[in-house]
C-alpha cells in the first residue's frame, strides 16, 4: 500500500485529490494548521479514512515530524495562501506560505529521505499566475515567467525551487504548472464560486444583485476533480517534470455570468450585476490560455468536463445548498 501526505488537505484540491488516492488504496495523510481548524470537521466528513497529522508550512520541524508520522512515498504540497487578491494585501506572509514553505517542505524532504532522493516523490503546486503578462499566447513549459502579484512571485519562487532541488539533489519533485480549476467545493473568495452561489441565492429570490470587478478577464476554467488526476500521474513517471495542465479553451469572466444566469432562466442578468472598484486588482492578468500538449501526450492526461458543464454543476450545487439553507 502506498502512502501520501498531502499538505492543504483542507483545500478544494486537497479534498479531491484525497478521495482519489484513496479510491487507488492509497494510505493517506493531510497536513492540517492550528489548533480548533475549523475545515478539520469538513475534511473528516468528506474523507473519514484520511489520517489527520497537524503541522505549519511555516514551520519546519512540524513539517519533518509530519514525515516521520506519515513516511510517505508521495507528498503533494498543495498549502498556500492561494487567493490573489488578499496577497497584494499581505505580501509577506504570502511570500513565506506560498513561496518559503515550498523550501521548507523540500528541505525537511531532504534531511527526512537523509539524501536518498528516490525516497519520496514531491508534487509542487505551481500556477498559471506565472505567466502574468503573458509573452507567448497559449502558455506552455517554456513561456518566459512574468509574475503580477506577489501569490505569482511567491509561486515563482516555489516553482524554481522544486527545479533547483530536481536538479541538485536528483529529487523526483514534479511540479504541476496548473491553470485556474473550480468546483462546487471553490472558496466563495473566487469568482466563478462568488458568481454561482449569487445566481443561486437571486434565482431563489435571497439576493438581488452581485458586486463584481473586471469583466473582461479571461481564464482557462477546468474542473478541479480532472486536475487532481494530472497531479497524481505525474508522480507515476519514472522522470520528474514539469507540466502545464489546462483545457486550452479561454472564457471571460462575462461569459460564465451568462451561462450561469441563463442556466436559472434569467437572461436579462445585466440589471444584478454591478462592478465596485474595491474587486479590481492593481494589475490584472488579462489573458490565460494554456497549451497542455506535452501533459496529454506524457501523462495521457486530458480534461472531461466542458466550460458549460462546469458552470451548471457549480450552479446546481449551490442552488441545491441554498435550499437547504432555506429550510
Ligand atoms: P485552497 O482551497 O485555497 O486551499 C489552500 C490550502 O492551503 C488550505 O488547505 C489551507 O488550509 C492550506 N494552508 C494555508 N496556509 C497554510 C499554512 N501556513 N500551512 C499549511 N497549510 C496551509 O487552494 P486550492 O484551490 O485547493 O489550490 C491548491 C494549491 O494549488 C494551492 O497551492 C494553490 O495556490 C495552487 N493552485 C490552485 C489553482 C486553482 O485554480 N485552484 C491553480 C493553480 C495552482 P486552511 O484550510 O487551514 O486555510
Ligand atoms: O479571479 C476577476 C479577477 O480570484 C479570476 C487561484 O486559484 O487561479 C486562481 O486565481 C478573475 C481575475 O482567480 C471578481 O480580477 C472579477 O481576473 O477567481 P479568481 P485567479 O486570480 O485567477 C490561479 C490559477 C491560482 O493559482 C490562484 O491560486 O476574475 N474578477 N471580479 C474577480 N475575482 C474575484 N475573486 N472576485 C470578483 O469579484
Amino acid at each position: 500500500m502506498k502512502r501520501a501526505l498531502i499538505t492543504g488537505v483542507t483545500g478544494q484540491d486537497g479534498m479531491y485529490l484525497s478521495r482519489l488516492l484513496l479510491s487507488k488504496g492509497y494510505e493517506v495523510f493531510g497536513l492540517v494548521r492550528g489548533q480548533n481548524n475549523p475545515k478539520l470537521e469538513v475534511i473528516r466528513a468528506w474523507a473519514p479514512e484520511v489520517n489527520i497529522v497537524t503541522g505549519d508550512l511555516l514551520d519546519p520541524s512540524s513539517l519533518l515530524r509530519a514525515l516521520n508520522v506519515s513516511q510517505p512515498d508521495e507528498v503533494y504540497n498543495l498549502g498556500a495562501i492561494s487567493f490573489v487578491a488578499y496577497s497584494w494585501e499581505n505580501a509577506q506572509l504570502t511570500s513565506q506560505v506560498t513561496g518559503l514553505g515550498v523550501l521548507n517542505m523540500l528541505e525537511a524532504i531532504r534531511l527526512y529521505s537523509r539524501d536518498d532522493a528516490s525516497k519520496v516523490r514531491f508534487y509542487q503546486a505551481s500556477s498559471s499566475e506565472m505567466f502574468g503578462r503573458v509573452q507567448e499566447v497559449p502558455q506552455r513549459e517554456t513561456t518566459l515567467l512574468w509574475p503580477r502579484s506577489p501569490y505569482g512571485v511567491a509561486k515563482v519562487y516555489g516553482h524554481y525551487m522544486t527545479i533547483n532541488y530536481r536538479e541538485s539533489y536528483g529529487m523526483h519533485a514534479s511540479s504541476g504548472i496548473l491553470f485556474n480549476h473550480e468546483s462546487p467545493l471553490r472558496g466563495p473568495e473566487f469568482v466563478t464560486r462568488k458568481i454561482s452561489r449569487a445566481v443561486a441565492r437571486i434565482a431563489l429570490g435571497l439576493q438581488n444583485q452581485i458586486s463584481l470587478g473586471n469583466l473582461d478577464a479571461k481564464r482557462d476554467w477546468g474542473f478541479a476533480g480532472d486536475y487532481v488526476e494530472a497531479m497524481w500521474r505525474m508522480l507515476q513517471q519514472d522522470e520528474a517534470d514539469d507540466y502545464v495542465v489546462s483545457t486550452g479553451n479561454t472564457h471571460a469572466v462575462r461569459e460564465y455570468l451568462d451561462i450561469a444566469f441563463t442556466h436559472v432562466g434569467i437572461s436579462d442578468w445585466e440589471q444584478h450585476v454591478f462592478q465596485d472598484p474595491q474587486f479590481f486588482r492593481p494589475a490584472e492578468v488579462d489573458l490565460l490560455i494554456g497549451d497542455s500538449s506535452k501533459a496529454r501526450e506524457k501523462l495521457g492526461w486530458e480534461p472531461t468536463v466542458s466550460f458549460r458543464q462546469l458552470v451548471e454543476m457549480m450552479v446546481d450545487s449551490d442552488l441545491e445548498l441554498e435550499k437547504q439553507n432555506v429550510k
